[in-house]
């Protein structure tokens, strides 16, 4: 069993962007500078949206990180959203998602300029990678490609479940392996809450991407031997006798599935790291389109 590192597969990314970026420097470039909008204090996207900024001086971006409260009303964020479009100086900019029960999520994401989109959530953007046209990739996704190529996993002609349909995760992760591009090829299967025998389903699959939600959902009778296994999940547990008062958990029951797969991610230090690092990449391109 090999465990796909996404925490050092996403530093060695971060490593050549940084290289980039020294380089842009030295041409006299702009340098990427991406904004990130938190709406609100959930505990999980402020580590997640911290995490980005942090990631940013790392790399030698610049970041700008837009805090906004709770209650806020939805043209308020619109406005802001507007101020950061017609900032020429923004390169690309987030909204981290999810966003307050008051506000409606698709018409945020439609007020993002499709150019400074380096989270590729756009109708615009999200139409052009069904047609595998050049665009900005979502990074979670892009991450996942990203970690199976640098570790060459196959997926030429391999059969891949996808167990959630998220618009983020699992609906363009389907698109994406099923295509005709490098880490793609495959015979993709889309399951969901509604689909039925889905351990029937499982049980055939060279590769399972897990993206439901459900910490622990997929259990090792449920895998064949040699499986290759993506955890996207990342569920905060309680747990009162760690220091934080909970455990990340993904969405696959590691100590029995290991035991079976070719590759695994964990969970932490597997897709979430790398769902940052293209992020930057993202907001690299996104700099290098205006060059
Ligand atoms: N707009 N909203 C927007 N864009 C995104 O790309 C996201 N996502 C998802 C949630 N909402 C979003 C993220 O950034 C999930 N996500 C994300 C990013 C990073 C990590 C996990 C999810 C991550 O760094 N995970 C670490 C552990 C972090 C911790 O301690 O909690 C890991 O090792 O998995």
């Amino acid at each position: 069993m090999t465990l796909l590192d996404g925490k050092t597969t996403s530093n060695q990314i971060k490593d050549e962007i940084t290289e980039a970026i020294a380089k842009r420097k030295a041409e006299g470039k702009k340098i990427p500078h991406l904004a990130a909008v938190l709406v609100g204090s959930d505990g999980a996207s402020m580590t997640y949206v911290n995490s980005k900024v942090k990631s940013c001086e790392r790399v030698g971006f610049r970041s700008t990180l837009v805090k906004l409260d709770a209650s806020i009303t939805e043209e308020t964020l619109l406005n802001e959203i507007k101020k950061l479009n017609t900032d020429d100086d923004i390169d690309g900019f987030i909204v981290q998602l999810p966003l307050p029960k008051h506000i409606d999520d698709q018409k945020v994401i439609m007020a993002v300029h499709p150019d400074k989109d380096v989270d590729g959530f756009h109708p615009m953007n999200v139409g052009k990678m069904a047609l595998n046209l050049p665009t900005f990739l979502s990074a979670t996704p892009y991450g996942i490609l990203e970690l199976l190529e640098r570790y060459k996993v196959e997926t030429s002609g391999k059969h891949v479940v996808v167990i959630g349909r998220s618009h983020i995760v699992g609906e363009p992760m389907s698109i994406l392996l099923a295509q005709k591009r490098r880490y793609g090829n495959a015979t993709v299967t889309l399951t969901h809450s509604r689909t039925k025998n889905l351990k029937e389903i499982t049980l055939q699959a060279d590769m399972i991407v897990a993206a439901l939600g459900i910490p622990e959902f997929l259990t090792g009778d449920m895998v064949k031997e040699g499986v290759v296994i993506i955890d996207v999940g990342i569920t905060r547990v309680d747990d009162p006798s760690k220091p934080r008062g909970y455990r990340l958990a993904g969405d696959v029951h590691f100590e029995s599935v290991s035991k079976k797969a070719s590759y695994i991610t964990p969970v932490p230090g597997g897709v979430g790291p790398m769902t940052i690092a293209m992020l930057l990449k993202n907001t690299l391109l996104a700099c290098e389109n205006k060059d």
